[in-house]
């Protein structure tokens, strides 16, 4: 079956309103940057580029030399439309200024994760890039200026490098999944208005973090474990590929529940993932195709930030599945 809808011709038939322009080029430098990114991870071992540096992001975690490379790909892409005020990135401690030639009055703030899931790229399992696009209430923002609720986002999407390299976006009107032709180098519209289907029997979870999980996610799991036997009469499968794009991509396609829960060991950090660029961006995502992102008592796009940085329990996915799991959360309240 031949594909003819490039991202290009697609914005120009479905975007409407006044970020039409600067949607469509700023998706475009989005766009380059991410081909960039799949050649820089297609060849990072021929490259040498596959070992880590003696760095650490302002995660406190080890560096990457593709987590930089890749992070400079995505800012030397993304500040020359005069659209970006400024950017945030999971790779960078504070705002990521626009070069005083290249300024523009920009008004739109770019944030982003440059590789998601970074561990996995010398192990050659599949990687992603994540982003998310709010608006600038000033010329020259600060970092206060990014701390925005992610209901706020005009459009957020990622890219996965896996068998193939495709492209997934929202701007608020559903969710549309592009695959990259290498020989033309398009993104082609393959994924029209994906939808995440409301019932599922697939988990995704990292189970060894199981004796410090709450009560309510313990004895969901527990549930899904007992099969048949147990009180939902029905046997599940799991997932986990530590790589939170690719899983939240096989979601996307095949429905599922992703969970990175609160426990014990990351209480004082409030989590493993990152609000804004990772969790509130893929949750647009997934509330556009009909699911629910949660943290367990609150809906993740409501959490009004406090920090760039900021990790947030995320549990998202299948309508159904997610509900019951706030019925568990809300259950151990009443207690
Ligand atoms: P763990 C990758 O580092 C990431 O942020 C997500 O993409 C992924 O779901 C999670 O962390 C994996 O965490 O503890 O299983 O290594």
């Amino acid at each position: 079956m031949a594909y003819h809808t490039t991202v290009k011709d697609f914005l120009a038939d479905h975007l409407q309103g006044p970020h039409k322009a600067a949607l469509t080029r700023m998706l475009d430098d989005i766009i380059n940057a991410c081909k960039k990114i799949a050649i820089a991870i297609d060849s990072g071992a021929l490259e040498g580029n596959m070992g880590s540096l003696a760095s650490e992001n302002i995660q406190g975690e080890v560096q990457k030399v593709l987590d930089v490379m890749t992070n400079n790909i995505f800012i030397e892409s993304n500040q020359r439309s005069g659209y970006i005020a400024a950017m945030a990135s999971e790779e960078v401690d504070n705002v990521i200024e626009i070069p005083e030639k290249l300024k523009k009055n920009g008004k739109y703030l770019l944030l982003f994760d440059p590789l998601d899931g970074s561990s996995n790229v010398n192990v050659n399992i599949s990687v992603g890039t994540i982003f998310s696009i709010l608006m600038s209430p000033s010329a020259n923002p600060i970092l206060a200026d990014f701390l925005q609720p992610g209901v706020s986002q005009l459009c957020a999407g990622y890219a996965l490098y896996g068998t193939s390299t495709m492209l997934v976006f929202t701007t608020g009107n559903g969710v549309s999944g592009f695959t990259l032709d290498i020989e033309s180098g398009e993104f082609y519209l393959t994924h029209p208005n994906m939808q995440i289907a409301t019932d599922t029997q697939e988990f995704a979870v990292n189970m060894s973090n199981y004796r410090f999980w709450q009560e309510p996610v313990q004895r969901y799991i527990d549930e899904c474990l007992q099969g048949e036997e147990g009180d939902r009469k029905k046997d599940f499968n799991m997932r986990w590929v530590a790589s939170m794009v690719a899983e939240m991509h096989r979601i996307l396609i095949r429905g599922g529940v992703f969970m990175y829960p609160i426990d014990s060991k990351l209480q004082t950090q409030g989590g493993k993932l990152r609000l804004m660029y990772e969790a509130n961006p893929i949750s647009y995502i997934v509330e556009q195709a009909g699911g629910l992102a949660t943290t367990g008592t609150q809906r993740i796009l409501e959490i009004v930030p406090t920090h760039i940085h900021q990790r947030v329990p995320v549990i998202m996915g299948s309508k159904s599945e997610v509900e019951r799991i706030i019925s568990y959360h809300q259950r151990k309240i009443r207690h």
